[in-house]
């Protein structure tokens, strides 16, 4: 069987809630301020089933402008939208603003049902359905078909039946074979069971017995039972409304907006980079560090906006933001948020998340930039690559790379081998497997060399530089478990020599022989220099730019008048001699 979600969206007092108890005999207003108010307050949840086995849940969402953050939480996860337009009035505010709502949380299928088409005559509802032809231009139910019903007579609910379930046969359903998210919606406490929380499994699949944790807050629990429409079952797939019973956590350690994931695997962001796009309708610019509301999923919090490519944005426009959010939440890339201002109260954008763990230090030259757009596009290749290299020389490890790029485990690692083989990043660790860009090795690379140069410079009368000192200058920001691999492959390509434990370099023979480079070739062709005059020890020290002390030890293979403990290098000079 088809699991998909059906949701509503329109107007207050538009006909919602009656259409689907007209479609399903289920009565969504449950509460009693619901039904003495005769409105939705919060969301309503019925189920149909339709031929080609396809199995609706239905989401009912509030329609007033007050219970616009509750419709926003029931938008997720939606597969198909009812857009409810009342044939007596037409097109409305809400109207609008729940079809920008299920745009931007990316629904992309729906009808159009025109309620309440008993209340007028046949000429007003072929003016109402050109009205509504008009108005849908441009969006993504332009094309939808438009159904008149009376939900108070029946008529038109077997054309929307049809519909239904020729839309449903054409949506693919959600993927059960990722790690599963369930996103509550509501609590409560079942006497004799404790507590349930409900919601659209929006991926993968819980089974009871599973270990949970629930997100933001890292309480872990089990599934003790499981109910889809009212029935019991041993495991919910993605794509089914779903009641779990959780055991051993009070109800009110719950909330709306927590989502429930297996346990330890996921990690919550303040931080997420993203494609915002600012609407139309939201009529003043957009300035960077301004305050948002910022709801994805069931979760909402206060957020505060960084625009990455200017400091401001018209109304119409996007771009690429930063978004520092007031409370962690479980994100993950492509997922999609919707972006709410208090005052006045008003739908003002959305968008999808690109990364949700950026470097928390914006690179400079439009690095960062340059990141989001390939984590944007569509090869997976150059998306892992992006990620790698923006690491710069820290590297990045294979579990990161999951939950920054969403993929799932083998998808992930045919990126990586792809990358893997044609060198643009190198494996440095094993346990956890940790990647470092192939240029960023070569930096890392040349920095040890030009270390043991250096210090052979300075110590002439070394062979060799100390591994643990070397390790030392690899800079902080990179891994020291990065030396030993570093290592060999610079033995490999014969650039260094490791010996027991030091590092020495290829063309510098030990002990050295009377050359040129050799401290007493050197010391010795000064002397020769001088003739009848030799230079004293302190004028040795300064031609030879290696101070009195050394040149002192290279004559006489005694430590220097510092006490330095005698190195290999002056012993073995001494054998020589
Ligand atoms: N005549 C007629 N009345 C209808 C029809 N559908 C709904 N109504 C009436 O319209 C009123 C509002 O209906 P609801 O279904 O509660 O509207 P809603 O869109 O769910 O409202 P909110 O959830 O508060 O946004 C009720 O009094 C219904 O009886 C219809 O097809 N024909
Ligand atoms: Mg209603």
């Amino acid at each position: 069987m088809k699991h998909l979600i059906l949701g509503t969206a329109g107007h207050i007092d538009h006909g919602k809630t009656s259409l689907v108890r007209a479609l399903t005999g289920i009565d969504t207003d449950r509460l009693p301020e619901e039904k003495a108010r005769g409105i939705t307050i919060e969301l309503g949840f019925a189920h149909l089933e339709l031929p080609g086995d396809i199995r609706f849940g239905i989401v009912d969402v509030p329609g007033h402008e007050r219970f616009i953050r509750t419709m926003v939480a029931g938008v997720g996860g939606m597969d198909l939208v009812m857009l409810v337009i009342a044939a007596d009035e037409g097109v409305m505010p809400q109207t609008r603003e729940h079809l920008e709502i299920c745009r931007l949380l990316g629904v992309q299928r729906g009808v159009v049902v025109l309620t309440k088409s008993d209340l007028v005559d046949p000429d007003w509802l072929g003016l109402v359905v050109e009205e509504v032809r008009d108005y849908l231009a441009g969006s993504f139910l332009e094309d939808a078909a438009i159904v008149p019903v009376s939900s108070r007579s029946g008529a038109g609910l077997d054309d929307l039946r049809a519909e239904l379930a020729r839309l449903g046969g054409g949506i693919e359903p959600k993927r059960s074979d990722g790690p599963y998210r369930l996103p509550v919606d509501r609590v409560f406490t079942v006497a004799g069971f404790g507590t349930v929380v409900t919601g659209t499994l929006l991926s993968g699949r819980i089974g009871v017995g599973d270990e949970v944790e629930i997100l933001p807050g890292g309480l872990r629990s089990r599934v003790r039972g499981i109910q889809s429409h009212g029935k019991k079952c041993d495991a919910g797939l993605a794509g089914e409304r779903l009641a779990v019973n959780l055991q051993g956590v009070e109800h009110d350690r719950l909330r709306r907006g927590d989502v429930i994931a297996p346990a330890g695997l996921f990690r919550t962001t303040r931080v997420v980079d993203v494609r915002l796009d600012y609407l139309e309708s939201a009529g003043r610019e957009l300035k960077s560090r301004s305050l948002l509301r910022f709801h994805s999923s069931t979760a909402e919090v206060q957020a505060e906006v960084v625009l990455l490519e200017s400091a401001s944005i018209i109304p119409g426009g996007s771009c690429y933001a930063r978004f520092r959010l007031a409370e962690p939440l479980l994100l993950l890339p492509g997922d999609p948020f919707v972006l709410r201002r208090s005052s006045p109260a008003a739908t003002v954008g959305g968008g999808r998340v690109l990364d949700p763990f950026p470097p928390l230090r914006r690179r400079k030259g439009g690095e960062s930039l340059r990141l989001l757009e390939a984590i944007e596009g569509e090869d997976d290749a150059l998306r892992i690559a992006a990620m790698v290299e923006g690491a710069l020389l820290s590297g990045i490890a294979q579990p990161e790379l999951l939950r920054r790029t969403g993929f799932s485990a083998t998808r992930l690692e045919k990126g990586l081998t792809t990358l893997l083989s044609s060198g643009r990043i190198v494996q440095m660790t094993r346990e956890p497997r940790i990647f470092l860009a192939g240029n960023g090795v070569a930096e890392l690379q040349a920095i040890l060399l030009a270390a043991v140069e250096q210090f052979l410079e300075e110590n002439p009368l070394k062979e060799g530089m100390g591994k643990e000192e070397l390790k030392g200058r690899l800079p902080r920001r990179s891994d020291q478990r990065f030396f030993a691999p570093l290592l060999s492959a610079l033995e490999r390509d014969g650039r260094l020599l490791p010996e027991r434990d030091i590092v020495r370099l290829p063309q510098r023979k030990p002990g050295g022989t009377k050359g040129a480079g050799d401290p007493q070739g050197r010391l010795e062709a000064l002397l020769v220099a001088g003739g009848c005059e030799p230079p004293t020890l302190k004028e040795l020290g300064e031609r030879s730019a290696w101070g009195r002390s050394c040149c002192w030890s290279i004559s006489t293979g005694w430590p220097g008048r510092g006490g330095r403990p005698r190195s290999r290098a002056t012993s073995s000079m001494r054998r020589q001699r």
